[in-house]
């Protein structure tokens, strides 16, 4: 190949209309995709079909997978004062179950308002990630969890701030998490923000 497009991860936004952003993730092409073109397919027919009949995105977001938890919810609303925003602050399948070896994979949807997913010990800043947390090649963090004892620690999973015009573009937002278990029991998590207002979960891992 003569020259080929660069891997990476690219933010897409709209100098117009706040808030409206998003991210194409390029995979090197020796890297296959996470899913099948039928599955992108079945999304786009059904993502249409909520926007046409105006169903609250929280939902039609949700991936085919499921191992996937959506982390809070939020939205951006107008009043005659200006503009605020309202947040869920759960986890959806606050009990989840997977096998030895899979991973779960946690998404915030909300437009403004950070969280994290803690295992163990909180860290004393809860910003930077725990340094057993790696970041993947579609720039998801991820981590490891091998025992009732480990701590793993996401940091701050967050969309980036909109873009301005006239100002340097922001990189994007760390909005999903990782984590792969190797062994069975309980794994009781929580955001390190949001926890007095009930925002735990646990992962259940089976053989
Ligand atoms: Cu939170």
């Amino acid at each position: 190949m003569s020259s080929s497009p660069a891997a990476g991860n690219f933010k897409v936004v709209c100098l117009f209309h706040e808030n409206m952003t998003g991210t194409v993730h390029v995979l090197d092409p020796s890297v296959s995709l996470p899913h099948d073109q039928a599955f992108y397919d079945s999304e786009t027919r059904t993502e249409a079909a909520a926007l046409l009949n105006d169903v609250d995105h929280m939902q039609s977001m949700q991936h085919g997978s499921g191992n996937s938890v959506i982390v809070g919810g939020g939205e951006v609303i107008s009043t005659p004062g200006g503009s605020d925003t309202l947040s869920v602050m759960r986890f959806t399948h606050q009990a989840i179950t997977v096998h030895v070896g899979e991973t779960v994979e946690w998404t915030n949807v909300d437009s403004v308002t950070p969280h994290t997913i803690t295992f163990g010990t909180e860290p004393p800043n809860p910003i930077p990630p725990s340094p057993n947390v790696t970041v993947d090649a579609d720039g998801a963090r991820h981590g490891t969890i091998t025992s009732k004892s480990d701590s793993v620690h996401s940091g701050f999973i967050q969309a980036a701030p909109q873009d301005r015009i006239g100002l340097a573009q922001a990189p994007p937002g760390v909005t999903r998490f990782r984590v792969t278990f190797t062994k069975p029991g309980y794994y009781p998590y929580k955001c390190a923000l949001h926890d007095l207002l009930g925002m735990k979960g646990v992962v259940h891992v089976i053989p």
